[in-house]
């Protein structure tokens, strides 16, 4: 009897014939997978659970992934964008495709060159980076597809990772734990997906910015299940370092930022950790230790993702 009770980031599952079915409160997400187990339960027989929206199976012979995360009810794979009248008032939802199955995140920049801000997604079922061209005024081409080689997308950004003028796209994605950019060829042609790290367990988060202040475009990583905010530093073509963590103790890593906090020059780093509630800041010791926490900065978010916003001299 297949019994399928579920909750949304923990949850119950049951399979198929010769699995049995589980029935617990909640199964720790932040823990081991081993331990999220019913280990009386996994003792004997196959165990599948919802981690997240996806299923994970252990068997008796050890534990395994499986691929094909369902469809949600009550989601609709839109991308849209709403039009400021410019005092902060907004139209009506214009949609730019609903093509983004289990659509998480966008990001804006000209990724053509035409001088005109087209936007990109990140789509978790069906592992997809993409992109919509701009006609000028807000109407938007059809969905290209920069890569569905990120399993299950959680984040895209865009920065110029090569240097060579044009906007690049990184990805971050949580079941292959990956961080990755897809080298732009001036025009909005994407090259193949190029790795950065696998070394993110559950990736969740992926920014660019210059952390050692050499002139290129480094990059930052949060990942949730290690609960690890790291960098890796860009040669200056788009070929990039060993992971260097900044920080293992961001319990739940849900998101990261960098900013000038202290305003010393230099790109501090900003994390949002939804299993303790925090927003954490690490200070870039590359030029002078802090004299004093940021004041002039104002950290706006849930712990969710993080975005600063500047009311005073503080830069960005
Ligand atoms: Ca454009
Ligand atoms: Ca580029
Ligand atoms: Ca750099
Ligand atoms: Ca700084």
């Amino acid at each position: 009897m297949p019994c399928l009770t579920r909750f949304w980031g923990c949850a119950v599952v049951l399979l198929p014939p010769e699995s049995i079915c589980v029935y617990a409160a909640c199964l720790e997400t932040n823990a081991p997978l081993s331990l999220r187990l019913p280990l009386a339960a996994a003792a004997t027989a196959d165990v599948c659970w919802w981690h997240l929206t996806r299923l994970r199976c252990s068997t008796r012979e050890g534990h395994s992934r499986m691929s094909g995360p369902p469809r949600m009810p009550g989601k609709d794979d839109k991308i849209a964008w709403y039009a400021n009248d410019g005092s902060g008032g907004f139209g009506s939802q214009q949609v730019i495709s609903t093509l983004a199955d289990g659509a998480i995140s966008v990001y804006a920049a000209d990724v053509d060159g035409d001088g005109d801000i087209d936007v990109l997604s990140a789509s978790t079922r069906d592992d997809k980076i993409a992109w919509y061209a701009n006609d000028g005024s807000g109407g938007f081409g059809s969905q290209q597809v920069i890569s569905t080689l990120a399993d299950f997308a959680v984040q895209v950004h865009a920065a110029d990772v090569d240097g060579d003028g044009d906007i690049d796209v990184l990805s971050a994605s949580k079941t292959d734990d990956k961080i990755a950019w897809y080298a732009n060829d001036g025009s909005g042609g994407f090259g193949s997906q190029q790795v950065i790290s696998t070394l993110t367990n559950g990736a969740h988060s992926v920014h660019a910015a210059d952390v050692d202040g050499d002139g290129d475009m480094d990059v930052l990583s949060a990942s949730y299940d290690d609960d690890k905010i790291a960098w890796y530093a860009n040669d200056g073509s788009g070929g990039f370092g060993s992971q260097q963590v900044i920080s293992t103790l961001s319990n739940g890593a849900r998101s990261v930022y960098a900013a000038d906090l202290d305003g010393d020059g230099d790109k501090d780093v900003l994390s949002a950790s939804i299993e303790a509630d925090t927003i954490a800041w690490y200070f870039n010791s590359r030029t002078a230790a802090p004299s004093a926490p940021p004041t002039s900065g104002e950290v706006t978010t849930t712990a969710l993702s993080v975005q600063l916003t500047c009311r005073d001299s503080c830069r960005i």
